[in-house]
């Protein structure tokens, strides 16, 4: 199946005025892949597009916080999913440091924060806002959590910072890290079966808003800062006492050396865009469809080769 498509999208691009990818390095782009579904398939699709033009590819699979200072060494050569609210500060601090470059904004737009399943509101009616989660904790209590309620965040390299914010608005929860995304997911499951009220870390574009329609909690509103200023947002002592930003970005990020190295898989890297619904079906694929990514990411580029040979003209 693999043959397949790269035959195709190679046929694509051979078809095209012309493809520069003779003057690229014959040294491997190296993609890292994640611990999200979105992440990985994405990732394969832009890989099997660069072998398609000619490229060799390695993926690689990182931590995604330490992967800002690989890009930056040019250890790894992309990223293609920094999503602004986890990773922003990383992406930054790398910036500042030099050797990482922005290659621009997906058209998706994104959040990441503590998220209900709906019946979880018929239990406390006085949500999204945060100070109504705070006074139905009770309803989250676990054998884990004890008197506290239990918020069920991200694994714990996506740094969320759920325990300094409980600690920065004094809230009633303990919060607790999955070990993986599939955790989060059984968790939401769980719960569905009785309608339990329960309260995670999820974020968009993502499958699961087309499975379990749900909210965001409504924290105090992101301002810029707030993750390094305490004078910045309602507490004036603390850090992170605001909620991830509502309408985030997602963007490409580069080793500095990309364009001069592999220049024509670098221009593709600059047209490509992905929006919300294609992120979230990348996800669905692998997430609900059991796909493996490879394969996914094969389907993927032969149900939407108007979209991608846009990218690569
Ligand atoms: C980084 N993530 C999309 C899982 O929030």
């Amino acid at each position: 199946m693999k043959k397949t498509t790269t035959a195709l999208v190679a046929g694509v691009l051979a078809a095209l005025p012309f493809a520069g990818f003779a003057q690229d390095s014959s040294d491997p782009i190296v993609i890292p892949i994640h611990n999200w579904s979105s992440q990985i398939v994405m990732s394969n699709v832009v890989g099997q597009i660069f072998e398609a033009n000619g490229n060799n590819v390695e993926f690689v699979t990182t931590d995604s916080q330490a992967v800002y200072e690989s890009v930056r060494l040019g250890d790894v050569t992309l990223e293609m999913e920094v999503w602004e609210g986890a990773f922003g500060a990383s992406f930054r601090a790398a910036m500042e440091k030099g050797g990482i470059v922005d290659v621009g904004d997906h058209d998706a737009v994104t959040r990441e924060d503590w998220w209900y399943p709906m019946w979880t509101k018929d239990a406390c009616p006085g949500l999204p806002d945060w100070k109504a989660l705070n006074e139905c904790a009770a309803l989250f209590t676990t054998a884990e959590t004890g008197d506290k309620g239990r918020y069920l965040d991200g694994p714990v390299d996506w740094l969320k910072h759920g325990a300094e914010r409980v600690e920065a608005l004094d809230m009633n929860f303990t919060v607790v890290n999955a070990g993986s995304a599939a955790a989060l997911w059984a968790a939401i499951g769980a719960a569905e079966a009785d309608k339990t009220p329960i309260v995670v870390f999820n974020w968009t574009p993502n499958f699961a808003e087309a499975v379990w329609p749900g909210e965001f909690v409504e924290f105090p509103e992101w301002v810029e800062g707030c993750d390094k200023d305490p004078a910045v947002g309602p507490n004036p002592n603390a850090l992170y006492d605001c909620g991830n930003p509502a309408k985030g970005y997602m963007k490409k990020a580069a080793w500095e050396g990309m364009q001069e190295k592999w220049p024509s898989a670098y221009s593709i890297l600059e047209q490509i865009s992905f929006t919300n619904p294609q992120i979230a079906q990348m996800a669905k694929m692998v997430d609900i469809d059991e796909m493996e990514p490879e394969e996914a990411a094969e389907v993927w580029l032969e149900e939407n080769k108007d979209v991608w040979s846009a990218w690569v003209n």
